[in-house]
């Protein structure tokens, strides 16, 4: 096992990672820019270093500095979280030949399934079912574009390889405006990732977004566990995530699990993953792509399943075998998690960042708060502006809410804007507590557009 891990991150999720560390008896090394000198991670760890001014570039995606740090601190891992350098095939290259154990999967595993179009072809490949599309990049300039589209069907989507975030994606309804939307798609995939590669696929209507939780150790062996319905989401951004899934049941759990586990198979997936999966009405699924890293809503899992995902990561990268069997996993009851972040609801989002004055986080039966925030604390304008995962456990879905609605009651926070009434309004909201609502609900039901 590790003697010390250098966590490349910040936040809600650099405190998680140290306190599970702290639970396996490894010492933890925390990297911060120079605005975060006074952030909670700083003060969790045994040690700190600074590694460069507030924008990011400078820090926390300053691959020089950040393994500099953990040289001089003798550390023997390093724990990417999310965002940043996680799915950065290049930097998990860097630690290993620098002879630190990247905790994540091979650096092949993160290339092959950060190009979307490779990913997709993979899993074909591999028997797992893909939206029917376009087998590969399109170009604008080709005529052969339009059959490829009339043959798939319309309305069809335009999406970016390098994608995620919805960048470069673009709903086509008829052939008068495919060869433009292809145009601007390349466009913008061009400007926000440096690769033009688009490709086309049949456009899935009001589709819900399932993923399933995998684990893999280095001798081979993967589970899935219960999936994740992140179907509420704003810009791409998920707000509400709950496990089990209400659209999902036992049949087709099984049937979408061991496809997420034969997606890893193929890949020979080591530590933790989450393979997405797009699920239409009639409960038709597709493979969307891959997360090669633990996940936000990697809180709702491990509720559910009483597992400690971040601890299983880090012993499944410390060559462990896997502890936990398929057959052993059961559902213990249903969890939901809010992400609330230091947005004006009221003022279409806009970041809120300042100093935190009194403060209050729920807490009592079945819930959870995973936070890096204090009173006193100022939220640096430079970063992603989650504040607080509230998660919520009960025996069942309608237990689960009720605890969830209680407790953003509670939530006090003085000096900026949060998102807790939103979250308060989706709780209460008809639909949502009917259950299965699909990736349209925001804008339709709360939003009323
Ligand atoms: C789709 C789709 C419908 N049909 N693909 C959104 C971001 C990227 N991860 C893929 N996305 C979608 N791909 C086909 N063929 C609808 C979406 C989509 C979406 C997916 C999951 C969760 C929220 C979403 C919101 C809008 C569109």
């Amino acid at each position: 096992m590790f003697k010390k891990i250098l966590i490349a991150n910040r936040g809600e999720i650099a405190c998680r990672i140290i306190r599970a560390c702290r639970e396996l008896g490894i010492k933890t090394v925390a990297i911060h820019s120079e605005v975060d000198r006074e952030s909670m991670h700083v003060k969790f760890a045994d040690q700190t270093v600074c590694v460069g001014q507030a924008s990011a570039f400078e820090s926390y995606l300053n691959i020089p500095s950040i393994i500099a740090a953990a040289e001089i601190s003798g550390a023997n891992a390093i724990h990417p979280g999310y965002g940043f350098l996680t799915e950065n095939a290049y930097f998990a290259e860097v630690c290993e030949a620098c002879g630190l154990k990247f905790i994540g999967p091979s650096k092949e595993s993160i290339e092959q399934m950060g190009d979307k179009i490779a990913a997709i072809e993979f899993m074909k490949k591999s028997g797992v079912p893909v939206v029917p599309g376009s087998d590969g990049p399109v170009n604008s300039d080709d005529p052969k574009i339009f059959a490829v589209a009339k043959k798939i069907g319309y309305p069809v989507i335009v999406k970016a390889t390098a994608g995620g975030g919805g960048k470069g994606m673009r709903i086509v309804v008829s052939e008068e405006t495919l060869q433009d939307s292809i145009v601007m798609a390349q466009i913008e995939a061009k400007a926000a990732f440096g690769n033009p590669d688009v490709y086309i696929e049949r456009y899935i209507k009001e589709p819900h977004h399932v993923e399933f939780q995998i684990l893999g150790d280095k001798y081979g062996k993967i589970v899935y566990l219960p999936e994740r319905d992140c179907s509420i989401q704003r810009k791409h951004q998920k707000l509400v995530e709950e496990s089990p899934s209400p659209l999902i049941n036992e049949t087709l759990r099984k049937k979408m699990g061991k496809t997420a586990k034969n997606a890893a198979e193929a890949v020979k997936y080591v530590t933790v993953g989450t393979v997405e999966f797009l699920v239409d009405k009639k409960g038709n699924f597709y493979f969307m792509e891959m997360n090669t890293r633990i996940q936000v809503e990697h809180p709702v899992t491990e509720m559910v399943t009483g597992i400690d995902l971040v601890k299983e990561q880090i012993k499944l990268a410390a060559g462990e075998k896997l502890s936990v069997s398929s057959e052993k996993i059961k559902i213990l009851g249903h969890a939901i998690e809010c992400r609330i972040n230091a947005e004006d609801p009221d003022r279409d989002f806009i970041p809120s960042p300042g100093t935190i004055g009194r403060l209050f986080l729920p807490g009592g039966c079945g819930i959870r708060v995973d936070t890096h925030v204090y009173s006193g604390y100022t939220i640096p304008p430079f970063y992603d502006s989650l504040i607080a995962k509230i998660i919520s456990f009960g025996s069942d879905r309608e237990e689960a809410i009720i605890r969830m609605q209680r407790a953003l009651g509670e939530v006090e926070i003085e000096g900026i804007k949060n998102t807790s009434s939103l979250h308060s309004k989706i709780m209460a909201n008809e639909k949502f507590r009917k259950g299965g609502v699909s990736t349209n609900f925001l804008t339709k039901y709360i939003f009323g557009r």
